[in-house]
């Protein structure tokens, strides 16, 4: 039996990132130092660990943070107020409201606030839609970093079957219509599978490239995936093991030890999607600072609108 190919996350990652503290020198040169602000609401103990390594990452490569921890019992309108400062701030080019938000708090009010030529999530509705007709917009970097680590370890999308399990905003429906855009890095037929799904596994034994999102621990098993498939795991669950130091342990949505037996690449959990989110995120931060200082982009995926257009739309 063949063991499936490692699709190694955190090396794409490392490589990409390398590429972004070369152009972020060069623009520091030039008297420009990519920022990003970051908000985190509550005390959710993996929204902090993923938002201290995103801070970290952006040191590492020379940019700037601005970190902003606000207590769970913050208002809407502490939090409205620190988008506003961010949105104002001119050497904040990118901002990251880490997700989920308190319960009482209206997430979206907040994904509105923020300057969609500073929404380096492309959570803002302007950005969501400019993405799905095929507008420079900026992608969510789950997303992003799927289509990254698919292209930089040669996996062609164009007429594969992708099947997506999930269907969230932040991964799944973002993620389906990237793939289908006619791209390089899309072109794919597409089928999206979610919780009302019947016979799961009818639609995942089709997938040429199966791309799992839906939170569960181990949903996907042997049973469910092609032979020769290509397998992105994109779930982090916490599960508690009481032989870690931690007291946890991360396992994916796909069982990873039955599945890498039967697929051809394989990403793991962690060290597979998680580190390409962070990177992606400073990917888009970085272009929102070149855009901002004005320069000119030719890539297929960079955000077209001026500030001044996109203002004017978030109003
Ligand atoms: N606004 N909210 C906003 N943007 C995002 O892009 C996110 N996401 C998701 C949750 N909320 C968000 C993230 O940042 C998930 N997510 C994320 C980021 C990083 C990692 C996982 C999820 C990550 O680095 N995972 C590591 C293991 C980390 C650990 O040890 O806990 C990995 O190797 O998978």
């Amino acid at each position: 039996m063949k063991i499936a190919e490692i699709l190694d996350g955190k090396k794409i990652a490392a490589d990409i990132r390398a590429e972004l503290a070369a152009e972020v020198a060069r623009m520091k040169q030039r008297g420009i130092t990519p920022g990003l602000g970051v908000v985190l609401v509550g005390d959710d103990p993996a929204s902090h660990s993923y938002v201290t390594a995103k801070e970290q990452a952006c040191r590492e490569i020379g940019m700037y943070s601005d970190d902003n921890r606000l207590p769970a019992s913050a208002s809407q309108q502490e939090v409205l107020a620190l988008v506003e400062r961010l949105n104002n701030d001119p050497c904040v080019h990118g901002i990251l409201v880490q997700l989920p938000l308190p319960r009482h708090l209206n997430e979206s009010e907040v994904l509105l606030a923020v300057r969609p030529e500073k929404d380096v999530d492309g959570f803002h509705p302007v950005n969501v839609g400019r993405m799905v007709i095929g507008e420079p917009a900026y992608w969510p970097c789950t997303p992003h970093g799927v289509l990254q680590i698919l292209a930089r370890s040669g996996v062609k999308t164009d007429g594969a079957h992708v099947v997506v399990v999930g269907r969230s905003n932040i991964v799944g429906k973002p993620l389906a219509n990237l793939l289908l855009q006619k791209n390089a890095l899309g072109n794919a037929t597409v089928t999206v599978c979610h919780t009302g799904t019947r016979d799961l596994g009818s639609f995942t034994r089709q997938a040429d490239i199966l791309i799992v999102a839906a939170g569960r621990p181990r949903m996907i098993t042997a049973d469910m995936v092609r032979e020769g498939a290509v397998v992105i795991d994109v779930g982090v669950n916490r599960m508690s093991d009481a032989s870690r130091k931690s007291g946890f342990r991360l396992v994916g949505d796909v069982d990873f030890d039955t599945v890498r037996l039967k697929a051809s690449k394989i990403t793991p959990v962690p060290g597979g999607v998680g580190p390409m989110t962070i990177t992606m995120l400073l990917y888009n931060t970085v272009e929102a600072a070149r855009r901002l200082a004005g320069a000119k982009d030719e890539r297929p995926n960079a955000p077209a609108s001026k500030p001044a257009e996109a203002e004017k739309t978030n109003t």
